[in-house]
């Protein structure tokens, strides 16, 4: 039986590996980071069905704490090791940069040197970013695109990016990076915009929020399903050589359209619900994000399953029946809605 190590298991693409790894038979084992309250809603379900034949192992540790991370690795000997942890939130990114570039800077360094220094060969994947490429050209960006980081959270990317390739190529070691392009699902986090659309599409068809405030409208971004996106992070671990793949749907769809399309969902006009406010706009802007999954289908075999126009239903969908289940609370008096001002990004 294979051994997967995953860090960020409690995010959206945690999720989805870990069930599609437990499925493919391994053992995983994932960190987790200690908080104030339960962060680990997302895998609550695979932790009650797996964890007590041991085929999920959590652990507390954080990729800013070396330590924990080497002694991990060195008593689970995993075979593949899944870099999924940072700080991901492109707006926060410029709030909290020291933060937000460590974890992708001593955080992946933390673990390289561990995969380099172990005596096992042990695989590693790196979660890189489309936002390495800054989103300037319109063109169709591939591997061999120019990365041109517009953001803290871009440019520790980058970092991580380079680093990944730098093992590769001085140590032979396993090192790939798969440079995902926009990927979301019903478990992406609350404050990402396709989601944040969703949510309130599903309260505002449910009667209780009124209006949606973003910020940029006319950004371009090529969004896929994430449940599709791990499938291709576990095909690059499994190629004969380690290399650099773009995993994207190679269509590209506004924001506006984003909101569009959710609200037709519910039967509704979204120029009636959704207003803008400069406090959504970010010092710097990724204008557009189109990518070029070529070489992952001829090299992996990978093609993204899921059109942008089911991605958005199910989000919405799923949404609609979270909303109907807070109107319950509401109607009795067990919950306060928070959603209409919110105060985060
Ligand atoms: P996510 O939902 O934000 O999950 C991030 C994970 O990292 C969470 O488990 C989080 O833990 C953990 N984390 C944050 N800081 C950490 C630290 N200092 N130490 C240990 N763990 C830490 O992100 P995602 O959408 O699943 O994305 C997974 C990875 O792919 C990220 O590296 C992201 O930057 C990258 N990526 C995402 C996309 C996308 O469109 N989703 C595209 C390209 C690349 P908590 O649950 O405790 O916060
Ligand atoms: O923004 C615009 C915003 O925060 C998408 C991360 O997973 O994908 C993600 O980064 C676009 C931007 O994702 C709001 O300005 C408008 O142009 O959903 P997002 P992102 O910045 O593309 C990449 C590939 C990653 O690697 C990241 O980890 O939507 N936008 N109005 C808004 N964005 C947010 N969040 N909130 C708004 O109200």
């Amino acid at each position: 039986m294979k051994k997967a190590f995953i860090t960020g298991i409690t995010g959206q693409d945690g999720y989805y590996l870990t069930k599609l790894l437990i499925e493919k038979d391994y053992e995983v084992h994932g960190t987790i980071r200690r908080s104030s309250t339960f962060n680990t809603s997302r895998i609550d379900g695979l932790i009650s069905q797996y964890s007590s034949d041991k085929l999920l192992n959590l652990y507390y540790s954080d990729l800013l704490d070396s330590s924990s991370l080497s002694s991990l690795i060195q008593k689970i000997q995993p075979d593949e090791v899944y870099n999924l942890a940072a700080q991901s939130h492109v707006a926060v990114s410029f709030k909290n940069p020291y933060y937000s570039t460590s974890t992708s800077t001593a955080g992946v360094i933390s673990l390289l040197e561990v995969v380099k220094n172990i005596e096992k060969d042990v695989k590693f994947y790196q979660a890189s970013s489309s936002e390495m490429y800054g989103g300037v050209s319109t063109d169709s960006l591939n591997e061999e695109s120019l990365l041109e980081p517009k953001s803290p959270y871009a440019a520790g990317k980058v970092f991580a990016y380079n680093m990944t390739k730098i093992y590769r190529e001085s140590y032979k070691k396993f090192c790939v990076n798969g440079i995902l392009f926009n990927h979301e699902s019903p478990l992406r986090g609350e404050t990402f915009v396709t989601r944040k659309i969703s949510r309130a599409v599903g309260r505002i068809h449910n009667n209780i929020q009124s209006k949606l405030t973003l910020g940029n409208l006319e950004a371009f971004r090529d969004w896929g399903f994430a449940g599709d996106y791990v499938e291709g992070m576990w095909l690059m671990m499994q190629h004969d050589k380690p290399d650099d793949w773009v995993l994207a749907t190679g269509e590209t769809h506004s924001v506006k359209e984003f909101c569009k399309l959710a609200f037709d969902v519910v039967g509704l006009d979204w120029e009636n619900y959704v207003l803008t406010d400069e406090k959504y706009q970010r010092p710097n802007e990724v204008n557009h994000l189109l990518g070029d999954p070529s070489k992952a289908k001829k090299e992996l075999g990978w093609e993204p399953k899921t059109s942008f126009k089911k991605l958005v239903e199910n989000m919405v969908e799923s949404d609609c029946k979270l909303a109907e289940r807070e109107k319950v609370l509401i109607d009795n008096n067990l919950l306060k809605p928070s959603w209409e001002n919110p105060t985060t990004t």
